[in-house]
Parts: C-alpha cells; structure tokens; sequence
C-alpha cells in the first residue's frame, strides 16, 4: 500500500472513531485518533465526553505496545493550551515518542490555530498537515459555527407523508412518521442542547419538546418564535418551564404587556427578537452548540431564505394523505446536496447539507446515522 492510500486509510478510521462523540462532547469538537507503525495500526481514540480526555491520549493509552517512532493521525490539531480541562495534548505526544503527527485540519480556536503544530515541530516531530482536510473540517462543523461564526450549528427536520404533507386537512396534527422514526427524533434531539419551535406548532401540537427515554440527553433549551405572545399559559412548554428553561422570542410590544409578566412569573424566559439572527445570537451566548429546529412549513421557508440551516434532515413515511387541503412541507432548496439517507422500519430519512452554509466543507462526516440504530 502507498503513503497516500495508507493515510487515507488511517485518517479514514480517526474520522470513524470521531464520530462516536456526537451529542458527548459539546461545545468541544469531535476529534478522532489512530496511531500506526510499519503498515499496522497499534492504537486508537476519539473524544468521549466533554471534560473527558482528549483523541490523542485516549489513544495513545490503548496501545499495546511501544509508541516510539510512531505515526499518530489526529482529525484535529493537537491542542497546546493551558487552563482548560485537561492537559495539552501536544507533551503528551511528545513524551510517548511519536515520531510523524498527521493532522486533519487546524484548530481554529484562537488559543491554537496553529501553535500545537509549531511546538511539535519545535520538539522534532515530523508534522504533516490536510490529510482529508474537508472531510476533518466537517467533523467539527458545530464547533467552528461557534468558535468562528459565534451561533449554534443548526439541523432542522420535519415529517413527511409520501405525497409530501405535513398534517392533514387544515392543519389538523396527523401522526406521520413511524415509531422507529420518532425513536430517531428523540435520539437526535438528545444529541442537540438547543430545540426551536414556532408559535403555530405549540398552538396546534402542545408539545413538550424533550428528548424522551434517553439516558444521555444534554440539557435541551426550548425556544417559541412568538411575536405577539399567543403562548398558551397551560401550554405543557409553559408549564414545565421552571423544570427545564423556555426562552420565547417576542417583538419589543410584546415583551412589556402583561401576558409577559405572567409568563416569566410561570419561569418562561423573554427575548426580545426581531429575527432569526438575534435569536441565533441568544442561542450562543446561552452556549448552545447544535439547535434543532422543528418547523412549520411557513418557518422552514424563512430558515432556508435566511440561510440559516447548515443540515436537513427529512423524514417520509409510506402513508398517503391525499388531500389538497393538506398543508405541504417546504420546498428543499435546489442546491442543497443529498448525503445520506437510511431505512427506518420502511420510513426514509434523508439527509442533505447547506453547500452555501459557512459551515460547510464536505459532503461527508455528517450523516452518522449509526448512533441512532445502536
Ligand atoms: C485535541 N484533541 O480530542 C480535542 C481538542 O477543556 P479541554 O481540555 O477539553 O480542551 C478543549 C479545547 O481543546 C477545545 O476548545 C479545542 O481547542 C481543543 N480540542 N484538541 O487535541 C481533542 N477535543
Ligand atoms: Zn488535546
């Protein structure tokens, strides 16, 4: 096997290892590792949990053998900085004798960008840098929408008949998606901290918009898109508002009048909004890493002319509605790019990525829907 074959091959498997992170290791980056000597590979790691230790010393730990004059390939630039966490990644490497680092992609936080490279080859250690560079990149698209960009990574997903309807006649709630389908939406929203709904679906659905029966969910803000405050007060989201936060986003009118008052004595947290940009701009500065956004059809449409969607995520079902007076789900953009797709139990979900989004690198390292089968 050639160098290049060999690298695509190791980095390859340090992409794979990455992507067991996702919903764990937020606001960090998933980041991945494989370390290999003469045509083998001796160790590997990803990035389990936030606060947990890093790819590179996850890997190195797993090895069996001795790591001197080794190759370890990291899907991120080893990180140099102090007072965080965990210690830097970088002496680590160093002290286990690894010989060649081959990096993915640069970390684009400040503190690194570049310096972790530096100091390795400042200690000899060969560095080679962009091996599947894109592919890394869109490993940690979530990340460097926050790091570089300062707003959440946004999915937004929604549930389609086979003949494209989102409810029935009027409006009227349908169950469209399959059990395994809806399995599926909990695990993705446990894997999310943020989830956005607008005001016509808390009127029509009453959800609760939480991650149901799982384990694992991260602490999932919920935000109502509310211009004039309809929001019921016995709303299930309004009532449980003090256990787990609701943050509506309300025009400048709205948010002095006293069904304003009454909900924040409920526990409902007000924004005063007047677009998507400034609640996207909450959403960070709340730390939010990864915001679900479950739509209407009316603000699916004002996501994709915003811009605002990195990731769709389309679930259709084998039911026919048939019904003219059906409302219709959002027409898909035409140069979103399909990259994935997968059977649940005869629903499809489907996958497509925002080519124009700034968070966007390549058409891979996205669609892992493996973790929602397990
Ligand atoms: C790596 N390997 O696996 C990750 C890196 O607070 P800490 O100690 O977890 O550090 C978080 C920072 O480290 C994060 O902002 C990013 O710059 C880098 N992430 N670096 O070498 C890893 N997760
Ligand atoms: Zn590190």
């Amino acid at each position: 096997m050639g160098q290049e074959e060999w690298d695509q091959l190791l980095m390859g498997r340090a992409v794979e290892e990455a992507m067991r992170g996702r919903g764990g290791v937020e606001p960090n980056p998933m980041v991945g590792c494989v370390i290999g000597r003469e045509g083998r590979i001796i160790g590997l790691g990803h990035h389990q949990r936030y606060g947990g230790p890093h790819a590179e010393r996850v890997a190195l730990g797993s090895c069996g053998e001795s790591t001197f004059g080794a190759s370890a390939y990291v899907t991120l630039e080893p990180c140099c900085h102090l007072n965080k966490r965990t210690p830097p990644c970088v002496p680590a490497l160093i002290e286990a004798g690894i010989g060649e680092v081959v990096v993915g992609c640069i970390d684009p936080n400040p503190l690194v960008r570049g310096g972790g490279i530096e100091q390795l080859r400042a200690a000899g250690v060969a560095v080679r840098v962009g091996v599947m560079e894109e592919v890394c990149r869109q490993l940690i698209a979530p990340y460097v929408a926050g790091v570089v960009h300062h707003r959440p990574y946004v999915t937004m997903k929604w549930a389609q008949s086979a003949d494209g309807k989102i409810a029935g006649p009027g409006g009227v709630r349908l169950q469209i998606s399959n059990e395994e389908s809806m399995r599926m939406v909990h695990r993705l929203r446990a894997k999310c901290d943020g989830i956005l709904v607008g005001i016509g679906t808390v009127l029509s659905d009453d959800p609760m918009l939480v991650a149901k029966d799982q384990p694992d969910a991260r602490p999932l803000i919920r935000y109502v898109l509310d211009r004039r405050l309809e929001i019921p007060l016995e709303s299930k989201l309004v009532r449980s508002a003090r256990e787990s936060a609701v943050v509506v986003a309300c025009e400048n009118e709205a948010i002095a009048g006293s069904k304003a008052d009454q909900l924040r004595q409920m526990g409902v947290q007000l924004l005063e909004a007047d677009s998507i940009a400034a609640v996207l701009s909450d959403a960070h500065k709340r730390r939010i890493t990864h915001l679900l956004v479950e739509p209407g059809p009316r603000l699916a449409r004002a996501f994709f002319d915003g811009g605002w969607v990195d990731r769709l995520w389309v679930f259709q079902s084998q039911l026919t509605i048939n019904d003219p007076a059906a409302p219709t789900a959002a027409t898909i953009p035409d140069e979103y790019q399909l990259t994935g797709s997968t059977n649940l139990h005869g629903d499809e979900l489907t996958e497509y990525l925002n080519p124009r989004s700034n968070v966007f690198f390549h058409p891979s390292a996205s669609a892992d829907f493996h973790w929602a089968k397990d």
